[in-house]
């Protein structure tokens, strides 16, 4: 299992639609059709200054409702800022849906670093749940920066077929649904810079130009002894 993707698992898998693992594109061309493709890997290269890779897939048709967070905090230090992640719309998104919100600016506020954060963690806190408990501790802090700054939050209401890219120290979340359950069709991706994970096999250059990394994770986790697809 690899540390990150295990950071989705409590808000990941048990959305409806998509697949309850972090990374349905190691086996569907389709997702890596769509999330290598040419234009896509060069502006991903161009903001991170080297090639992309794909790790990570958030593929439910819900929100996540993962409350605020930056993802720079959640990956190993050695990523920093060679990090990005996007959202696609799938459908008009509809603003009772739990929408992702972000916090312009705030990728230039001081960073949470993992260190800190773990260090505040009860030890039996620091398993593959740490990113929940860590929710609690940090969202009032986020709360208050939003507050004391005076900051406006965006809520991302996209039409079907926009993308938004976002930086690894935005201030972001999966806003909770006005109506709980309603459909939010959106692909979510992470990526990481193809030389800064060297925890990770080597990344894999997709026909289209675009790179992902193949990962491997112990698919009994989230789909029990049923196979996935
Ligand atoms: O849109 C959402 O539900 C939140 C996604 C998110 O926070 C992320 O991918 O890091």
């Amino acid at each position: 299992m690899i540390q990150y993707e295990e950071c989705w698992m409590e808000s990941n898998s048990s959305r409806p639609q998509g697949w309850p693992d972090p990374v349905p594109y190691t086996r569907h061309p389709e997702l890596r059709n769509i999330l290598c493709y040419k234009p896509l890997a060069d502006l991903l290269a161009s903001l991170i200054e080297e090639p992309a890779g794909l790790h990570l897939n958030l593929t439910g048709w819900v929100s996540t409702e993962r409350d605020w967070h930056q993802d720079s905090y959640l990956n190993p230090p050695w990523v920093g800022d060679s990090y990005a992640a996007v959202w696609i719309a799938f459908a008009d998104i509809h603003p009772d849906s739990g929408p992702f919100q972000y916090v312009p600016g705030s990728h230039r506020w001081p960073q949470v670093t993992r260190q800190k954060i773990m260090n505040a963690l009860e030890p039996d806190q620091r398993d593959h749940r740490w990113p929940k408990f860590s929710e609690i501790i940090l969202s009032p802090l986020f709360e208050a920066e939003i507050e004391k700054r005076q900051v406006s939050i965006v809520s991302h209401l996209p039409s079907r077929g926009d993308l938004l890219v976002w930086n690894g120290r935005l201030l972001h979340r999966g806003s909770r649904a006005k109506v709980p359950g309603m459909e939010r069709r959106s692909l979510i991706a992470h990526y990481s810079g193809i030389n800064h994970r060297h925890e990770m096999p080597a990344a894999v250059q997709h026909d289209d130009g675009g790179f992902y990394f193949p990962l491997e994770t112990d698919l009994n986790l989230y789909y029990g002894e049923g196979s996935p697809n």
